[in-house]
């Protein structure tokens, strides 16, 4: 008999959330977490500026109606600091805590196809058996810093704004090097520009950002909001991101200029990603529209840095827009107008090395006092891969990935049973509201687990040719749009060596639950139930 009917990898929002579902089921359920809070990105990810990209009212647990109704958020995105405080308010509402054990790294996890029950290891040497083995380890956990030659003689700190120090870093009258323009270095350069005394951005690929156009919630907005929320929800469930936007339902390429250019500085002006990427249909699926919507933004940057030669060298032309993740700032461009700020162009003269006192690139020295690396994450695979899963006949999780990850519905890859994977790859996941994802995959899993203890089912488990498939139709689905065109993180080009697959699936989240829901109504179609 194992000791637990699930183990849990994580407790961030999904390990929190499925600790309580599997609970409530009738399930005993523990959470491994390596942190010593709970939060995952957001506990690791406390850089300043670290700020969500999904509005707060769509970035929150739904399960609970009371608790929406309860909880009150203060920004239109929410900071950090206020999704920690959300989340282990959500741990205290719930009385989570005995179910969740921190400090606890868990290391490798085994199948034992005798007992039909994984064993998990974790990193002080203790082993806990489950049934069911739940990685909720999240998609952008495992950080990553480029190797770069001469970094371990560097005299001053440095830092991955994903391991940030607890009690913050004061860069007041510092010379910072900040490496990364992704959605983490636009959102941190601002925020040491304010007190450092030189920031110098080092730049491979430019990138697009929209506006947030933060504000406070208004309290009568608010009330008003939370009259209707249930069917809001329900909006969100059908919806394609799991957001309900509102676009124009049009091509961009039947539109006239002039109308192309008022609808997208309304929403330039309303601010967010969602709204401003989904105005029109084809924005994402052809790279003709896709070119207006790029020159559009591009004219922004124009207009907003003052020395023409540094607003073209900010201006993205590498990608189609929104191949890679759209960024969002209100600070970031108009942060090139400050006297101490120096962009630094390292795709025409790439970083060699470090020294004690700075970075060299192939033109040009650079003395910083402290490096700041916003360089990302081995995303979707990276942090289960550094973990050592061996499923049936023990085969390491890692050998099955070698061609790039894969599994059936982004839920359980064939060749381990009753392992399943919260938003992993071949799910919306990423390109979805991921706290909506996580929900409807903890429900799925959850009951998928009561299907089969109330049938006496000991052993679920993916059929080879059902993930097959699906990763098939995943690819089919990616390839007819302009995201394969980027080298992104999204197909794992970030990380020398990774194979280049697409797996987020993109064919929506509402089409995606329907799909779910119909292969759970025909009795788990493509899986084996033992
Ligand atoms: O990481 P990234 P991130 N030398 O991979 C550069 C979510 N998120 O942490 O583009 C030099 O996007 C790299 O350059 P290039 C969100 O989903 C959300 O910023 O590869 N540079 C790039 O500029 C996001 O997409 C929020 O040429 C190197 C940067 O480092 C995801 O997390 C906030 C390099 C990495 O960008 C990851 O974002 C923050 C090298 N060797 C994050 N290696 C919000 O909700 C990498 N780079 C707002």
């Amino acid at each position: 008999m194992a000791d637990l009917d699930v183990a849990v990898v994580g407790a961030g929002f999904a390990g929190i959330y499925a600790v309580h579902a599997f609970r409530s089921a009738g399930f005993t359920v523990r959470a491994f977490e390596a942190g010593s809070g709970i939060g995952g990105t957001w506990f690791w990810n406390r850089y300043p500026g670290a700020r969500c990209d999904v509005e707060s009212k769509d970035y929150s647990y739904s399960f609970s109606p009371e608790l929406e109704q309860d909880w009150s958020w203060t920004e239109r995105y929410p900071a950090q600091p206020e999704v920690l405080r959300y989340l282990n308010h959500v741990a205290d509402r719930f009385r989570l805590w005995p179910d969740i054990q921190l400090n606890t790294r868990v290391t490798a996890a085994s199948w034992d196809a005798d007992r039909s029950q994984w064993t998990v290891t974790t990193g002080d040497g203790e082993r806990r058996t489950a049934r069911f083995l739940l990685s909720a380890v999240g998609c952008l956990s495992a950080y990553q810093v480029p190797s770069v030659p001469g970094l371990e003689t560097f005299a001053g700190p440095w830092y991955h704004t994903s391991r940030w120090p607890a009690d913050g870093v004061d860069f007041t009258g510092r010379r910072v090097g900040l490496i990364g323009t992704g959605s983490t270095g636009i959102q941190i350069a601002p925020e040491i520009a304010a007190v450092a005394e030189q920031l110098y951005v080092f730049q491979r690929t430019a990138n697009f950002a929209v506006p947030n156009r933060n504000r406070a919630i208004d309290p009568d907005w608010e009330r008003a909001f939370k009259t209707d929320y249930r069917s809001y929800r329900k909006q969100a469930q059908e919806s394609f991101l799991g957001v309900p936007i509102a676009g124009t339902g049009r091509p961009a390429l039947a539109e006239p200029p002039a109308e192309i250019q008022r609808t997208l500085m309304d929403r330039w002006q309303a601010g967010g990603g969602m709204p401003f990427l989904g105005a029109y249909t084809d924005v994402l699926v052809d790279r003709a529209a896709n070119d207006l919507v790029a020159e559009f933004m591009r004219d922004r940057i124009r207009e907003t840095v003052a020395d023409p030669a540094l607003g073209q060298l900010l201006s993205p032309r590498a990608y189609p827009v929104g191949a890679k993740r759209l960024c969002q700032s209100d600070d970031y461009f108009a942060m090139f107008n400050q006297p101490n700020v120096t962009l630094v162009d390292i795709r025409s003269a790439p970083v060699q090395s470090v020294s004690p006192t700075g970075l060299r690139t192939a033109d040009a020295f650079y003395e910083v006092d402290a490096l700041v690396f916003a360089t990302g994450f081995d995303a979707i695979s990276g942090a289960l891969r550094q973990i050592d899963v061996r499923g049936a006949g023990g085969v390491p999780l890692t050998e099955k990935w070698a061609a790039g990850p894969r599994s059936y519905l982004g839920l359980a890859p064939a060749g381990f049973p009753n392992m399943f994977i919260v938003t992993g790859p071949g799910s919306p996941s990423v390109f979805s509201n991921m706290v909506l994802s996580i929900e409807q995959h903890v429900e799925w899993i959850r009951d998928c687990l009561v299907h089969a203890t109330s049938h006496g089912v000991s052993t679920v488990e993916a059929k080879p040719s059902a993930e097959d498939a699906w990763m098939a139709h995943v690819t089919e689905v990616a390839y007819a749009t302009v995201f394969p065109l980027a080298d992104s993180w999204y197909v794992g080009a970030n990380i020398p060596g990774k194979p280049r697959v697409f797996t987020p699936y993109l064919g929506g989240v509402g089409p995606y639950r329907a799909r779910c829901d119909a292969v759970a109504a025909a009795g788990y179609e493509g899986f084996a139930l033992d």
